[in-house]
């Protein structure tokens, strides 16, 4: 799916778009199945090791993390996108319908930046929020080196199931754009905007379901409250750049995953790009630093 150009105007004025129905489960199952994969690999380990006494391996994929969290704290390490470095969700940064949106944003020469997460959001336990509860209000540039300002990159954070008001769902405020730029972040609390500049906006609650992508841009504020439901909510935040442009994360790897000009230096091959990941954590150089820190 393309981007009209009603859309590509509001995620402009507004900073943040929702692309309804812009993926088909084809495009997004693998990516499950690796993570569920991955999830029974590391309940298998951690029963084997008597850190776990149930694998709850018939619970569906949004109510089994929580089940086995719940027993092992365990169950989350390595759980993210540059540690277990899956070929489904390698592939899947370059799937078409994702990078036909992406394109409408950032143009046809398209560099997968560095920073991209999976992330489970399971419910509250005992009325305090559990493990990745919330995230306060901060802009993407917050994350980033102070050098990738000028950059065109979007956050595209996609969900994997459900992800409701009740879920704790993306929160945006509308209408930060480049005029307004980068608000300074503080530490306390988590990388988040100094309370005293928020902007005086209305936050949108941004519900959305799988096949759905939330495009924001790197200095539209958002948050998301901790998870209310028993289900967990699953997503994907992935950023993607124009190619060349600064990616304000320069201790890890960014690869071409889209080019008109040179189809050539996309990267295809799925070892290469593990091998880029563990050089980048073998041989630390380069800046991983949010910018209020
Ligand atoms: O998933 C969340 O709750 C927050 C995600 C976020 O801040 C991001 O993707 O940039
Ligand atoms: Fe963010």
């Amino acid at each position: 799916m393309r981007l009209t150009q009603e859309q590509k105007d509001t995620y402009r004025e507004r900073g943040v778009l929702v692309v309804n129905d812009a993926l088909t489960d084809e495009d997004v199952q693998p990516v499950i199945t690796e993570i569920e994969d991955w999830i029974s690999e590391r309940a298998d380990a951690l029963l084997q090791d008597g850190k776990i006494e149930n694998l709850c391996a018939d619970e569906p994929f949004d109510r089994r993390f929580a089940k086995l969290l719940a027993q092992s704290g365990e169950i989350t390490n390595g759980m993210d996108i540059m540690h277990y470095r899956g070929k489904a969700i390698f592939d899947f940064m370059r799937n078409e319908n994702l990078l036909d949106v992406i394109e409408g944003i950032v143009g046809p020469e398209i560099t997968c930046n560095p920073i991209q997460h999976v992330r489970a959001k399971p419910p509250v336990i005992d009325g305090n929020a559990s493990w990745a509860g919330g995230v306060p209000w901060h802009q993407d540039a917050g994350v980033m080196m102070e050098e990738a300002e000028g950059s065109n990159i979007v956050t595209c954070w996609l969900p994997l199931g459900d992800s409701t008001i009740e879920m704790g769902c993306l929160e945006a405020l509308p209408g930060v754009t480049e005029d307004i730029g980068y608000l300074t972040h503080q530490k306390e609390g988590g990388t988040m905007i100094v309370p005293d500049l928020m902007p005086n906006t209305e936050p949108i609650m941004l519900e959305c379901h799988r096949g759905d992508i939330i495009l924001l841009s790197r200095f539209t504020p958002h948050r998301s409250k901790p998870n209310k439901s028993e289900r967990c909510r699953w997503s994907l935040d992935l950023r993607f750049q124009t190619t060349g442009h600064h990616t304000g994360r320069t201790a890890h790897p960014d690869f071409i995953v889209r080019s008109k000009k040179n189809p050539d230096t996309v990267l295809t091959d799925h070892q290469q790009w593990c091998d880029l990941w563990t050089d980048a954590f073998e041989n630390p150089r380069g800046v991983a630093k949010h910018r209020s820190i």
